[in-house]
């Protein structure tokens, strides 16, 4: 039976259990792709975040006296059971995000075992640090911080969601997650699969609800130690201002509007295959996106009328079917902030030299929320449109004469995720990644992923860095211990 029919109601996964919220509160799920109401997710109270972390420090003596081996194997046998189920979670997450099948079935749900297996196996190897002077040891024990919140947003559901959740298990901690309420679905069949894999209740513990009702609820609670957060800058400088005075780890990564340079010296063909993708993949909807998009003068013209009618090709339709390249954006408010974008940037000045609306999708789908990739031109550097993160298919073209003024242009944000640079010129390469402001910086390429490395950005892009060892060592304290002897 095709899933739409099958989850009529989402529950909390709270102390091993899946349950329903206390006080009844429950929100309606949007199936992107037509508009229509599938499920219904809790709006969890205050009461329900109670029970979650009550339950986790029950089991966190038991979960963190574990062997790395120990918790690691029950990381592995989750990766393992997320591998089955596959096609379930695939077909999951495309609905419940609007993101093409195959998408999910490419990047999404695969790098969501991937995200179990890597950090299962990195802390196989983790190591401390000792440091040995006459009758003096000193040793650095890394300790767990009890339990700790992982809170995740509506782009990247299951992905963004293990990211987080595998490396704060596996050094010793007890989770309270809370996904966007937007998209809960992946999370509730995670929860199931957990169970499976006969993970000790408490453990791991999925509170749905509203962020301003259940995620307040969570970052507010004196039981949790650490907050780590994906999602918009406002909602990141809310929690970091109720965060900050409880003195909890916090990690931050939020917006972008990333710049992408393009030199005459690039391999030209890989490049524009690549920009379509760093333009418009997931419909735009992730904060590592290129949406500002910056050309040496000399190729400006070809590169414009290239990609422009390589956009125009790009097919937005059915997330279920094979030939569509991007789907629906994920809810209508957010379809209405997108189309509200386009305007303004028309408003400013920007010539629209492709998409610039709504895109009709007939047939099951003519009430879902569709938009068209755009391409902009004419804009200031300076105008709304070219500040602020619109977060949807929607990029903005800009020539430019000289290193220098890319760079300028590149830095000229408040935020500071990522930038793409294209030049087959790698002192160049260097000199520009070294005075771009930004956390990741791809040079020839686009979402190349090493997960050992860290992740994060600057400005206002976030606090801290995911990834590799950054993840492994927020989610503990370091205590030196000095034993003269
Ligand atoms: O994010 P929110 P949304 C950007 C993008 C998007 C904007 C808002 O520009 O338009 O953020 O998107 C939870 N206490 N990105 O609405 O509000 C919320 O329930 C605790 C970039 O999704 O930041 C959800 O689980 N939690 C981003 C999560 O925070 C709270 C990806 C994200 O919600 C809360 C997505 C509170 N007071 C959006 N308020 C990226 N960097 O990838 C909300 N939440």
């Amino acid at each position: 039976m095709p899933l739409t029919q099958s989850v009529e109601k989402i529950l909390n996964y709270i102390g091993g259990e899946l349950v329903a919220p206390q006080e009844g509160g429950w929100l309606d799920n949007f199936e992107p792709a037509t508009g229509a109401v599938y499920s219904q997710v809790p709006d969890s109270s205050a009461a329900d975040v109670e029970r979650a972390v009550a339950a986790a420090q029950a089991a966190f003596p038991g979960w963190s006296q574990l062997s790395f081996e120990a918790r690691a194997s029950y990381l592995f046998r989750i990766a393992d059971l997320i591998d089955r189920d596959m096609s379930q979670l695939v077909e999951a997450e495309s609905m419940d995000n609007g993101k093409p099948l195959k998408r999910a079935a490419e990047v999404d749900i695969p790098r969501s075992s991937k995200n179990f297996r890597f950090y299962a196996g990195a802390v196989l190897n983790a190591r401390t640090e000792a440091y040995t002077s006459p009758q003096v040891l000193n040793v650095t024990l890394r300790q767990p911080l009890g339990v700790v919140t992982c809170i995740s947003p509506w782009n990247l559901p299951l992905y963004l969601l293990t990211w987080k959740v595998a490396p704060a298990l596996l050094m010793g901690n007890c989770v309270i997650a809370k996904p966007s309420e937007v998209t809960p679905l992946t999370a509730y069949l995670l929860a199931q699969l957990c169970r499976e894999a006969g993970l000790p209740a408490g453990v791991f513990n999925i509170v749905h609800g509203s962020g301003g009702n259940t995620g307040n609820a969570i970052i507010g609670h004196p039981g949790i130690k650490a907050v780590s957060f994906t999602g918009g800058t406002r909602t990141g400088r809310h929690i970091a201002s109720v965060v900050a005075p409880q003195f909890k780890k916090l990690s931050l990564e939020l917006g972008g509007k990333n710049p992408n340079l393009i030199f005459a010296d690039c391999d030209y063909d890989k490049m524009l295959a690549t920009t379509l993708r760093s333009s418009f993949a997931n419909q735009g909807q992730i904060c590592l996106c290129g949406s500002r998009i910056y050309v040496e003068r000399g190729i400006y013209g070809k590169f414009r009328d290239d990609f422009v009618e390589r956009s125009r090709r790009l097919k937005v339709g059915d997330p279920r079917l094979a030939e569509t390249d991007l789907g629906a954006v994920v809810s209508r408010v957010h379809q209405e902030k997108i189309l509200g974008a386009i305007e303004r940037a028309k408003a400013e000045g920007g010539k629209v030299l492709c998409g610039g609306g709504p895109a009709e999708v007939g047939g099951r789908c003519s009430g879902g929320y569709f938009v068209q990739p755009t391409v902009i031109e004419g804009l200031s550097e300076q105008c709304a449109t070219n500040q602020e993160e619109i977060f949807g298919p929607v990029v903005t073209l800009q020539p430019f004469d000289r290193e220098e003024e890319a760079v300028a242009l590149a830095n000229a944000t408040q935020y500071g995720l990522s930038s793409s640079l294209w030049t087959r010129d790698l002192s160049r390469a260097m000199r520009v990644a070294e005075r771009i402001e930004a956390g990741v910086v791809w040079v020839n390429g686009w979402m190349v992923r090493d997960l050992r490395t860290p992740f994060g950005g600057v400005k206002q892009s976030g606090v801290g860095r995911e990834g590799g060892d950054d993840a492994l060592s927020f989610w503990i304290e370091k205590k030196n211990v000095c034993i003269s002897y």
